[in-house]
């Protein structure tokens, strides 16, 4: 049975679990409350940060590895092009994108808008971060214009990838995006994979619902 520890980007590896038809249990890992009194799960990742998975013998971190490792690992699954079509070059890039380019930036915007002192919040880094979002999205419109998908005609992981992203972007920045952004959120999300993944994940689920979003 796959554990997958903790939410947050979490959500990727649920949802990808859910789309795969994988069994796992998830273990919530509570952040706000300090992962310093969760010596179980200091135990799989000592740097305290969400996702972890443990698999058998197996025990990782980062979501986008995690789910490189699973798809690997489990498929073959029609989430991954095979590397002779002409998307696996985009599927890759923007399976790494999501987490590289995007979540890694505007993260960094949302913990110095929750967590730092309001003097603090505005400063060059976090200006920088939101560039750096704002640089990486241009790839994902441009794709956009072009493909339903990420990575053209069909869903893969790498929509997985980009979509926690813009939501994230949306949900915890206050992220305005754009028409063509949104439509394809609203693909991506009206799968019955995603469905599953929101009503296992119930502290996502909560956090979505008190802001009143999707
Ligand atoms: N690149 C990592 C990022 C992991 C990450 O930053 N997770 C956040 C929550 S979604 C976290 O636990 N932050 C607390 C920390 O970094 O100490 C991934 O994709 O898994």
């Amino acid at each position: 049975m796959i554990t997958v520890y903790g939410e947050g980007r979490g959500f990727r590896v649920v949802w990808l679990l859910e789309e795969m038809g994988l069994a796992y249990r998830l273990r919530p890992v509570d952040m706000l409350a300090g992962v310093e009194n969760d010596p179980e799960f200091l135990a799989i990742n000592p740097a305290g940060f969400i996702p972890a998975i443990q698999d058998g013998d197996v025990t990782m971190v980062e979501s986008i590895a995690i789910m490189e490792y699973l798809m690997a690992r489990y498929g073959p699954t029609p989430l991954v092009p095979d590397p002779h079509d002409p998307a696996f070059g985009l599927y890759q890039q923007f399976l790494h994108l999501g987490e590289a380019g995007l979540a890694a930036s505007i993260f960094f915007v949302i913990v110095a808008k929750i967590l730092a002192p309001e003097a603090e919040q505005d400063n060059w880094g976090t200006r920088k971060a939101l560039d750096t979002f704002k640089s990486r999205l241009k790839l994902v419109t441009r794709q956009l214009e072009r493909t339903p998908y990420i990575a053209g005609e069909r869903f893969t992981a790498a929509d997985i990838s980009v979509t926690y992203a813009l939501q994230l972007a949306k949900r915890a920045a206050g992220f305005e995006l754009a028409e063509i952004e949104r439509a394809y959120v609203a693909r991506a999300i009206a799968r019955d994979g995603y469905k599953r993944a929101m009503d296992a994940c119930g502290a996502t689920k909560a956090w979505v619902a008190s802001q009143g979003g999707e």
